[in-house]
């Protein structure tokens, strides 16, 4: 912002793309120290907090959408953290079924991952077409209506029982 402007932006060729990537690298070098100033905030922030560094979690939006097949279900919820630390989801267990797997998604293809990052002062949000849970070798076929208890494990905070409602098969979470 304090910098001296450096040519029209209406500039087409060579000079106009070299002051754009000049201009995207001084926005990347200021996102990036900004985030090291927020950290710094938070970390000072800590002397406020009672005990400091804890993640506070709490679960919304759960739901499963009542799966096609009669073997894998989608599981979706969001975790938010309102403490200042993070905390890591590491694994889900349920009676539903003997595999819980978690997945991110990358382009149309699905990846495994070992945990997901729920961020200090954040949230991690499962959603169709983002980062999901698999319900695999499910040992009932879950019909609209019913609830379905999932147990959501923590790396650092103890573990969570969450009650999540069976959904038409199209449906679309709100988040
Ligand atoms: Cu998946």
């Amino acid at each position: 912002m304090t910098r001296p402007p450096q040519g029209p932006a209406t500039a087409r060729g060579p000079r106009a793309r070299r002051v754009s990537r000049t201009a995207l690298a001084a926005a990347t070098s200021l996102a990036l120290g900004l985030g090291g100033l927020l950290l710094t905030a938070c970390g000072s922030d800590d002397d406020d907090n009672d005990a400091g560094g804890s993640a506070k979690l709490a679960v919304a939006g759960a739901c499963l959408p009542q799966p096609p097949t009669p073997d894998i279900a989608a599981g979706y919820l969001s975790v938010r953290n309102s403490g200042d630390a993070a905390d890591r989801l590491t694994s889900v267990t349920t009676a539903l079924s003997d595999r819980v797997t978690m997945h991110t998604t990358e382009g149309t293809a699905m990846r495994r991952v070992s945990e997901f990052e729920v961020p200090a002062g954040g949230e991690l949000d499962l959603a169709r077409g983002g980062d999901h849970l698999m319900l695999e070798k499910l040992t009932r076929q879950p019909k609209v209506g019913e609830t379905v208890t999932l147990t959501l494990h923590f790396a650092k905070s103890p573990a969570i029982e969450v009650s999540v409602p069976v959904k038409p098969t199209s449906y679309q979470p709100e988040v």
